[in-house]
């Protein structure tokens, strides 16, 4: 068996929370992340055999029957995975009946996974029907995209709409847009499945005046949507009580995705 410290799943976990945290996207437990593995890699590292606690998930889950996930815990901070990944991260299976995780590596204080684990198994389940690829789920706090909550319209059409206007490369990066939820309680199946609707159409799933959500086949591909929402919100939040002199121009953005060869909402234009 292989050094699971050495695992680039693990170094990478590491990494992106460091990152986040250092943004300003995770301040104390907010913030979480789940990884869907391969299961060659995995077993390399750990014992598939060796479970060591198995917990429940509360919510059917039988679609990642078999599969494992690397995962932050519930109630840590993003600020200690990278010095404590053992006590910070978790790597689990789903269960043959799709109703618990077992438990091969981490929690290591007898902690389990996110509570936001229904959003990020049901949004997992929805993009895999539409991108067999995907295997990212990220969920944060970034400032301006949060500020941005409080004083602009909370629909699809027009938060995408001033998103793409504020950066030239909005567009061509989420061309598919930001899907845009009310505030809802936290934590819950309700939120999960109304999260995983939504990731059927976006790969950016605002939670009403909580965050973010920002799924892809990489790391990079989910975090990279974030950054860029929240570079365009910061740029709305220092420019929206000024006066607009100059603004992209719809015929623009459409000029932009034409050229980027992007298959956008056409229907968040105008
Ligand atoms: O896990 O961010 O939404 C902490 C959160 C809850
Ligand atoms: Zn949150």
């Amino acid at each position: 068996m292989k050094d699971i410290m050495n695992a680039p799943f693990i170094t990478e976990m590491r990494k992106t929370t460091a990152n986040m945290y250092r943004l300003g996207w995770d301040e104390r437990n907010g913030g979480n992340i789940s990884y869907l593995l391969e299961e060659k890699e995995v077993l390399t590292y750990l014992d598939g055999t060796n479970v060591l606690r198995t917990i429940p998930l509360g919510f059917d889950a039988t679609m990642l029957a078999g599969k494992y996930f690397v995962v932050t815990g519930t109630g840590k901070y993003f600020k200690n995975v990278e010095d404590a990944p053992e006590m910070n991260l978790g790597v689990l299976r789903i269960a043959k009946d799709g109703q618990n995780a077992e438990l091969l590596w981490g929690f290591a204080d007898g902690g389990k996974f996110t509570s936001e684990f229904p959003a990020h198994l049901m949004s997992h389940m929805a993009r895999l029907s539409v991108d067999p690829e995907n295997r990212v789920v990220m969920h944060c706090h970034p400032t301006h995209t949060l500020a941005m909550n409080y004083v602009h319209p909370l629909n699809e059409k027009e938060v995408t709409h001033t998103l793409w206007q504020m950066c030239t490369e909005c567009i061509v990066v989420f061309p598919d847009g930001v899907g845009v939820l009310p505030w809802m309680l936290c934590g819950t199946n309700e939120i999960g499945e109304a999260t995983a609707e939504k990731m059927k159409e976006f790969r950016l799933v605002i939670w009403g005046m909580h965050g973010i959500y920002g799924v892809g086949k990489t790391m990079d591909e989910a975090f990279g949507l974030i950054e860029t929402v929240e570079k365009a919100a910061q740029v709305y939040m220092l420019t929206a009580h000024l006066p607009r002199v100059n603004i992209i121009r719809d015929d623009e953005l459409q000029v932009l995705a034409e050229a980027f060869g992007v298959k956008y909402r056409k229907d968040f234009l105008g």
